[in-house]
């Protein structure tokens, strides 16, 4: 399989990598639907509502105990998926990363063109008068962060019930049906329209590397159900 895969990147000259939390889970940073995911935590609200516009709307306080408590997390690294993917991309091979994570770790391994579908933690703004906090901003308050206009800060986060940036989808949509190769990864494709975009990929040379089955499995060209930071680190070692 390994083979196969490091063929199809020897062939391929316009990649493109479409990814989920299981990117990261290889940093330290746990998904939503491992086992040992935050689904598969207790709380007194579901993740997805507490994750909601209207929960951040009506309880900000809550909203911010649990995106503290396990969205932000410290001194984690990159790990060989994005460190691998961002060669691709300095070799000319791969064109973008699309992602659904928020962790901007791709950019911290040196991918350039990053696609974030569901924004990042790293940009924050104030939901009145729009002035910009970065995440240590966030991080130095205590309770819920508020502007110096006194407003709530709002992460740059898309929320559950929230809409997806049309810029963003419309340039995902333009790199996906150009590709000739697309590689889909560490996402268990079930939360939408982020998981429809690969339906625009019309190629022949489908990847996928998922621990678990996914949705897309019976029509990848190759599925890999092993951790991606091995499978994509030895894939990219042939190069060097
Ligand atoms: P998900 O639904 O939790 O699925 C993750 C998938 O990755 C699962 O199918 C796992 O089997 C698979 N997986 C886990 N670890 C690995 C690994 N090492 N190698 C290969 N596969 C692995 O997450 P999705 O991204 O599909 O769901 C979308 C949500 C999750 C987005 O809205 C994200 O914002 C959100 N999220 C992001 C982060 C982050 O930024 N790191 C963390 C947690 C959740």
């Amino acid at each position: 399989m390994l083979k196969k895969l490091q063929q199809m990147l020897e062939e391929s000259q316009n990649i493109v990598f479409f990814g989920g939390a299981g990117v990261s889970t290889e940093s330290g940073i746990p998904d939503f639907r491992s086992v040992d995911g935050l689904y598969h935590q207790r709380y007194q609200f579901p993740p997805e509502t507490i994750l909601s516009h209207s929960f951040f709307m009506t309880r900000p306080k809550e909203f911010y105990e649990f995106y503290r408590e396990k969205m932000l997390y410290q001194d984690v690294k990159p790990n060989k998926a994005h460190d691998a993917l961002a060669k691709l991309e300095a070799m000319g091979k791969l064109k973008a990363v699309i992602t659904q994570n928020i962790d901007g770790l791709h950019q911290a391994a040196g991918s350039k063109n990053v696609l974030e579908l569901h924004g990042s933690v790293y940009r924050n703004y104030c939901m009145d008068c729009s002035k910009a906090y970065d995440l240590s901003y966030i991080q130095s308050t205590r309770e819920i962060p508020r502007c110096t206009c006194g407003h709530i800060i709002k992460p740059d986060v898309v929320l559950y019930g929230e809409s997806l940036d049309d810029q963003v989808i419309g340039r995902s949509l333009a790199y996906i049906g150009n590709a000739d190769m697309l590689i889909i990864g560490g996402t268990s494709l079930n939360v939408y329209p982020a998981a429809g975009l690969i339906d625009y990929y019309l190629g022949d040379k489908l990847v996928l590397i998922n621990k678990s089955e996914t949705s897309a499995d019976r029509r990848a060209n190759l599925a890999i159900h092993e951790p991606i930071g091995t499978v994509l680190g030895k894939a990219v070692d042939q190069f060097l």
